[in-house]
């Protein structure tokens, strides 16, 4: 037999509503675009790229940590979950863990289900028996269980089971501490709804020297500025802009106050953006903010996790104490 994954589209954000909210940050003083948006398939394949370069540490040291953690791992977190998976994409880092982690059910999260509908199809092959769901939904705008994933919980009889968020790649940097409060608070509420013992899986970037995190955001061979810069490309085609890549340098900065990188676009000439029902001028140097990467410290991130209702109960690093990995329970 094949089995095949089920999947799920909750509020897919319409064409319309996707250049409201472009449209809505570019008016804005300082402008801004959300990181979500570099996503398309060129940028998905930018960051792949990203991650293979000597300065990008974070995804070779987390993997690391995952590998020498595995045992450990295994002791902690409840065998038998349903494995929730963050930003899934192309379900990689969860499908190595499977292994160690043993779910009785994988649900693939990610913003579009069409960025998960390849990679969980073919993993479905490899393991047919395990129960598996993609599931669309912009997480960064809410992370509320729809009720269609609850009655296929239900139809696979797992309804019980502990719930297993899996959050890795210190994507949870890209929230200031407010919203990362909010997005783990949700993510609390979810693993409430399942049985007993589940909790949180989650890697975190921390803080470090700032030539460091530096050179991770603005590397030698520039595809950190061509991931950013793609940026403009995708929006061009979302609203139907008329931005000239060329006339925009990438900027990566370090903000120390608020302990975080900030990417931003900056606009190497005076100029005019137009897009149907508007346009936007912008001064020579003026930028528009895309990304925030924030860096934590492991004692500052396990407070947001208590804060957020979870119990910290370990936590891994690195040789370096480079990347944190944490189980927290919920
Ligand atoms: C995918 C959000 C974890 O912030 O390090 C990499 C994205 N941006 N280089 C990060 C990113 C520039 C990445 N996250």
């Amino acid at each position: 037999s094949h089995p095949q994954p089920t999947f799920l589209q909750r509020h897919h954000a319409d064409d319309a509503a996707v250049r409201h909210e472009i449209v809505d940050g570019l008016r804005q003083s300082p402008a801004h675009i959300a990181p979500k948006f570099f996503y398309d398939e060129l940028g998905s394949r930018l960051f792949s790229a990203i991650t293979a370069l000597p300065e990008y540490y974070p995804t070779r040291t987390e993997a690391a940590i995952f590998t020498s953690a595995a045992a450990d791992i295994a002791m902690q977190v409840p065998p038998q979950a349903v494995l929730i998976d963050l930003g899934a994409g192309c379900c990689t880092k969860a499908a190595r863990l499977f292994p160690v982690l043993r779910p009785a059910g994988y649900v693939a999260v990610d913003i579009s289900v069409a960025f998960v509908r390849e990679a969980l199809s073919s993993l479905q092959q490899r393991h047919p028996s395990l129960p598996m769901l993609g599931l669309g939904l912009d997480f960064s705008t809410s992370l509320a269980w729809p009720d269609e994933a609850t009655a296929w919980l239900q139809a696979q009889g797992l309804t019980d089971r502990p719930r297993l968020i899996f959050y890795p790649g210190s994507s949870i940097g890209n929230f200031t501490p407010e919203e990362a409060l909010r997005l783990l608070r949700q993510a609390h509420a979810v693993c409430q709804l399942g049985g007993p013992g589940g909790g949180l899986l989650i890697g975190v970037d921390r803080l470090k020297p700032v030539d460091l995190l530096l050179a991770a955001y603005d590397d030698a061979l520039g595809v950190t500025a061509a991931f950013n810069r793609n940026l403009l490309r995708h929006v061009n085609r979302l609203i139907g802009s008329d931005f000239a890549p060329r006339q925009w340098r990438h900027v990566a900065v370090f903000d120390e106050q608020a302990s975080r990188i900030e990417m931003h676009l900056e606009s190497t000439a005076a100029q005019s953006v137009r897009w149907p029902g508007g346009e936007r001028h912008f001064a020579n140097g003026e930028r528009i903010h895309t990304e925030n990467a924030y860096k934590w410290t492991p004692a500052g991130f396990a407070k947001l996790l208590q804060s957020a209702g979870f119990d910290p109960r370990a936590h891994w690093s690195d040789a370096q104490q480079w990347f944190s990995v944490f189980w927290a329970r919920a």
